[in-house]
């Protein structure tokens, strides 16, 4: 089915009707979402069947991303983008008086993730689709994504997200792809005729795994690859279906078991705690792709197992799926006779793994009788793959109690994952230059010195196509009428804007392309939370998860300090500046929830307080989400990036605010420095400890906040802001702030972020743009300047690297 307006006018007419039995006329933007999403489903459901009748067809190599994460963002408006036919449907639906906005705002955001790692996910399908390569991101389809976050008297309010409440348009259901998924139980070894030994779970616990299969639309080409999403059914339901009817009651329970499996994401980022749950989930969604991927080789190719790997490649999203190396090796032997050296061999070749965090907080380690008693057969495998790891490491290093301490898989009663996934794959990659460094040089140490040519850099990209194309329509346009449309698949074209930073003309259109981004947002703000914000202000943006590390802190101590300032000299010449903030703490992280009230309280006193004029406003934005993103990252004038140096793995927002050309203050920290380096330093505000500086700092725990304190009347000034019921009546409301950061608390180190020993350094840096901002010309240059040098941090970069380096993966065309 080919595209034309006068085709697709009138099936999305007679969809209203079959669907909803309306006319356009009276129908209700919901009813209107739902037909418009329908009519572009049918065009993408000609090129998915395609994309996997060609796949089929000639056997070629796939990758499966597995990733407990997926922030996919709203399809509807991508799926039209990569279509390349939002024109036509925009002019069809002004014809028909219809507001296309308005309709897109109708799909709830899936929000299968929490934050950079989910969302890197979603960008990787898109470039994946984009550059034709064949590709399925593996996942779980969880009933309930991130929560909903309100902001009821300062506070965070978490509400479930129900995004499956009006149907799942986009998911179709495969229940021929069901597989069972094991835990529990006993094994039993049963000698075989051969002299060899097969092992057999028993008295095991079924789940059955559906799949659910969602299109991932390249853009201006035919293939559409899928994200498959497993949900989790009582295997007694199926029975039933086939009235084995049984036990009833027995079968409902059991569909609770299977229901609670799939039921919601864990909404904690960077933060590990041993829950049952959450191995289940890992091990459910691992499983059943690994089973399929296995049995769907076998149709294809014959039951010889030997080449496997020169069909399927598994890229492992952290540590969550490493479970994928077991499961595989299971599966190879147990259930298809192979024997344990060639399994290895096939498994460490397709296994690769990605590490996103070097926070020691998020390091997944198993208790042994937890792990052992869910996954019996699972723990004997990796019980197997540690014993002939630790007797190579005996072999190099000798019986050195240390080393083994150090590195093995199974040690102090506890399975360390990271360590599988390195032992057992090809690939172990950073996310940014000097992540890859950090990790080589501390973290990883030890496994560097044993396997050199495993480790390698993949610095992280975003999909220019959503973060521009779709997210900011106005500059896109300013963008292919000045440089022409190439950029879409190539972002380094955007290099040639470059010489356009010269250029007074264009300069004023890009920044009027800004101003009408901050009138938009500006009215969301009214409209939403019923706030003034003056479009004219600086808008200085910092938006990502509430962590510590990432130093939300530091920004609204800045804000306070600017404030006091204001107090002191009410004639105070500064540029009026908006203080934008959007941030989702974990649930249980009660500091970070802190911070999120700290920064309303701040609001609250700056917006109300007529004698500093409106010069500073604050603003924090709720429910932050890939949405929301699309609209607040193309209004910024200035990026957040500060996080302690050294703890940012890398980063995407940067990314995606440099692309929409904001200026970034930020520390040397993840892909801050290349972002540094693709500049030239020019429009870009460094500030803070280095990395190394604050690794060798750690190291000697010498630093004492209190020399800050006394040095400096500013940062006296904030602190005592923070106990002297400024802020709030409760004096002791923000004292464990102050005591973290003086003092320290619940044995943590004072000011272990290195928030009070970066604040003049950061203030400076915050004068330093304050006063480039003046100068109208300069900042419009360096504002293009940054967008145009953004080239290399799109995703189709960085996924033909992991596709050429480690997947050793070849475009497959679709042709229609
Ligand atoms: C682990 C165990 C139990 C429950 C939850 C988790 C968990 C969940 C999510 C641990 C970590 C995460 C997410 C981590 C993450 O988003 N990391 C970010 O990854 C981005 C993409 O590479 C980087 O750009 C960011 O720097 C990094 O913080």
């Amino acid at each position: 089915m080919t595209f034309s307006k006068e085709n697709f006018k009138n099936q999305f007419i007679s969809n209203v009707r079959t669907l909803s039995r309306q006319t356009v006329e009276n129908a209700t933007k919901e009813q209107l979402y739902e037909a418009l999403a329908f009519t572009i489903r049918d065009y993408v459901t000609d090129k998915w069947l395609k994309t996997h009748e060609t796949y089929d067809k000639e056997g070629v190599k796939i990758v499966c991303y597995l990733s407990m994460e997926f922030l996919m963002g709203r399809f509807l408006g991508n799926a039209i983008l990569n279509m390349s036919i939002y024109d036509e449907v925009k002019e069809v639906l002004s014809e028909l008086n219809i507001d296309y906005n308005t309709i897109e705002n109708v799909e709830k955001d899936p929000g299968l993730g929490n934050g950079g790692l989910g969302r890197l996910a979603a960008c990787f399908l898109d470039s994946l689709s984009t550059m034709e390569l064949p590709a399925y991101g593996c996942g779980i389809r969880y009933h309930y994504g991130i929560f909903e976050q309100k902001i009821e008297n300062g506070y965070q309010v978490e509400l479930p997200d129900n995004w499956l409440e009006n149907g799942d348009i986009w998911g179709v259901k495969r229940h021929e792809y069901a597989q069972e998924i094991k835990f529990g139980g006993t094994v039993r070894a049963v000698k075989q005729p051969d002299g060899r030994y097969k092992f057999i779970q028993e008295n095991y616990e079924s789940i059955m795994a559906v799949p659910y299969d969602y299109p991932v639309v390249g853009y201006d080409n035919n293939t559409v690859n899928t994200l498959r999403l497993w949900d989790a059914y009582a295997k007694e339901a199926f029975d039933l279906q086939s009235f084995n009817a049984g036990d009833y009651t027995k079968a409902v329970a059991n569909q609770n078991i299977a229901k609670t499996l799939t039921e919601v994401l864990y909404p904690a980022d960077e933060h590990y705690a041993g829950k049952e749950l959450r191995l289940r989930q890992q091990y459910f969604f691992v499983s059943a792709t690994i089973q399929r991927i296995v049995s769907k080789y076998k149709k294809k190719f014959g039951n010889d197992l030997s080449k496997f790997h020169e069909k399927y490649a598994l890229q492992l999203n952290d540590t969550h799926p490493s479970i994928a190396v077991a499961e595989l090796m299971r599966v190879l032997i147990d259930e298809n006779d192979m024997e344990w050296d060639e399994a290895w061999e096939i498994t460490k070749k397709c296994c690769a793994y990605t590490n996103h965090t070097i926070m020691s907080e998020a390091l997944e380690k198993w208790p042994i009788e937890l792990f052992s008693r869910l996954l019996p057969r699972i723990y004997m495998i990796v019980e197997e793959i540690n014993k002939r790891f630790c007797e190579m490491l005996i072999n190099r290093y000798g019986h050195d109690a240390n080393k083994i301490r150090n590195m093995a898989v199974v040690a102090d009663g506890q399975i360390r994952m990271a360590y599988l996934a390195i032992v057992g794959s090809h690939s172990v990659n950073g996310v940014a230059a000097l992540h890859t460094e950090i990790l080589k040089s501390q973290e990883l140490k030890d496994f560097y010195e044993v396997y050199p040519d495993r480790f390698n850099n993949k610095t992280n990209g975003i999909t220019q196509r959503r973060w521009l194309g779709h997210a900011n329509p106005a500059l896109s346009s300013l963008i292919t009428d000045t440089i022409g449309d190439g950029w879409y698949k190539d972002l380094s074209e955007l290099k040639k804007l470059d010489k356009y930073a010269e250029d007074k003309e264009f300069c004023k259109k890009f920044m009027q392309v800004k101003s009408e981004n901050k009138k938009k947002l500006a009215d969301y703000f009214k409209q939403t939370k019923g706030i003034d914000i003056d479009p004219n202000s600086i808008f200085d943006i910092q938006v990502k998860r509430l962590h510590e590390y990432k130093r939300q802190l530091l920004n609204i101590f800045h804000v306070m300090s600017l404030y006091n300032k204001l107090k002191v000299f009410p004639g105070l010449d500064i540029v009026p500046r908006t203080f934008i903030f959007g941030a989702k703490s974990a649930a249980g992280y009660s500091r970070a929830k802190l911070i999120i009230k700290l920064i309303n309280s701040v609001a609250e006193l700056v917006n109300n307080d007529e004698s500093i004029e409106g010069k500073i406003k604050v603003v924090f934005a709720e429910n932050y989400r890939v949405s929301l993103a699309e609209l607040l990252i193309p209004a910024a004038d200035v990026s957040e990036q500060i996080s302690t140096a050294s703890k940012e793995a890398s980063g995407t927002g940067n990314m995606k605010f440099m692309l929409n050309g904001a200026v970034t203050i930020g520390t040397l920290d993840g892909a801050n420095v290349e972002m540094a380096q693709e500049l030239d330093n020019e429009g870009i505000f460094i500030f803070g400890m280095k990395a190394n500086e604050v690794i060798e700092e750690q190291n000697k725990n010498t630093y004492n906040p209190w020399d800050v304190y006394n040095f400096s009347s500013d940062v006296r000034g904030v602190m005592n802001m923070l106990i002297n019921g400024t802020l709030d009546p409760n004096t002791e409301l923000f004292r464990e702030i102050y005591d973290a950061c003086l003092n320290g608390y619940n044995g943590s180190r004072a000011d272990q972020y290195y928030v009070l020993k970066d604040f003049e350094s950061y203030c400076k840096a915050q004068q330093d743009i304050e006063q480039t901002y003046r100068n109208k010309e300069l900042w419009a240059k360096m504002a293009v300047h940054n967008t145009a040098c953004s080239g290399k941090f799109s995703s189709d970069r960085t996924i033909k690297e992991y596709a050429d380096e480690i997947w050793k993966l070849t475009p497959k065309h679709i042709e229609i």
